[in-house]
């Protein structure tokens, strides 16, 4: 996987590529990442990146040749490696990220069918008020992407948070490749909240573990797992219910279940 970050703070990426589960994706070079600082494409002495805001007003703007010259320079890199660059900006103003969009990101840039069209990343953070809107003009950014309804001071931590979704999935990154595909969120649940989860010891001051998780039973336990996925998903987001239950993806019996959990939940 190729990957190029536009950011004028490089080293806050060592949280993601030093520490944790996803910095493995790193280390093994499963992943071939490069860092552009804009301030290295600055054309004045004073390698000035931003600028006081058109019409006035607090803040201020990402210039537009430093961005822009960053972005053709990754863009370059990732042709080089025989990749269609897609440029991603993180911002509030974009389309807020699911797990289905980091599934659909993965299937572009492991593609296998056609080489050709396989999609290498280019992650552009801002920083100050906004990026100089001729960015968009030129055509530079394929894609706009929000973490959230959440203003941060920088797209950095977005980025990261982003790829931390991404890398996680990536085969070999995780120790049990079991456990991305079956948490909160994942197509493998059904866009149901997972379920509850116990470790020794079997009682932890007054309460004890469900008895069914000790029976040994493999199937039993299956569906007590998918009733606690359902109650969880019920009590904290009724309207991932409504969205499975649109998708068709709840069973009879899902449905049984959850009728009897209505009447006594009320
Ligand atoms: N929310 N999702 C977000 C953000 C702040 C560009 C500088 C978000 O992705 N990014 O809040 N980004 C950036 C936006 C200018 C501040």
């Amino acid at each position: 996987m190729a990957l190029d970050l536009i950011t004028l703070f490089p080293e806050m990426f060592t949280a993601l590529t030093q520490q944790g589960v996803v910095s493995r994706a790193f280390k093994q070079g499963l992943v071939n990442v490069q860092f552009w600082n804009p301030r290295e494409f600055a054309l004045n002495a004073n390698k000035t990146v931003d600028d006081r805001p058109y019409g006035g007003g607090p803040g201020m703007v990402m210039m537009a040749a430093p961005l822009a010259a960053a972005i053709r320079a990754a863009c370059e890199r990732q042709r080089a490696l025989g990749k269609k660059p897609h440029v991603i900006y993180l911002s509030p103003q974009g389309r807020v990220l699911t797990q289905t969009w980091i599934a659909d990101c993965l299937q572009h840039v492991q593609q296998q069918s056609n080489i050709e069209t396989q999609r290498g990343l280019v992650l552009l953070c801002g920083r100050y008020e906004a990026i100089d809107e001729r960015l968009f003009d030129l055509g530079l950014i394929d894609e706009e992407l929000s973490i959230g309804d959440v203003v941060v001071s920088g797209g950095e931590l977005p980025a990261m948070l982003m790829l931390d979704a991404l890398l996680r999935c990536v085969e070999g990154v995780l120790n049990d490749d079991m456990s991305a595909q079956q948490d909160s969120f994942s197509r493998a649940v059904d866009g149901l909240l997972d379920c509850s989860h116990y470790t020794r010891p079997e009682k932890f001051e007054e309460f004890t573990v469900p008895s069914v998780l000790l029976s040994g039973d493999h199937a039993k336990i299956a569906v007590f797992r998918r009733q606690q996925s359902l109650l969880n998903t019920m009590r904290k987001r009724f309207d991932l219910i409504e969205q499975a239950r649109a998708q068709g993806q709840l069973s009879v019996a899902d449905e049984k279940f959850l009728a009897s959990q209505m009447d006594s939940e009320g």
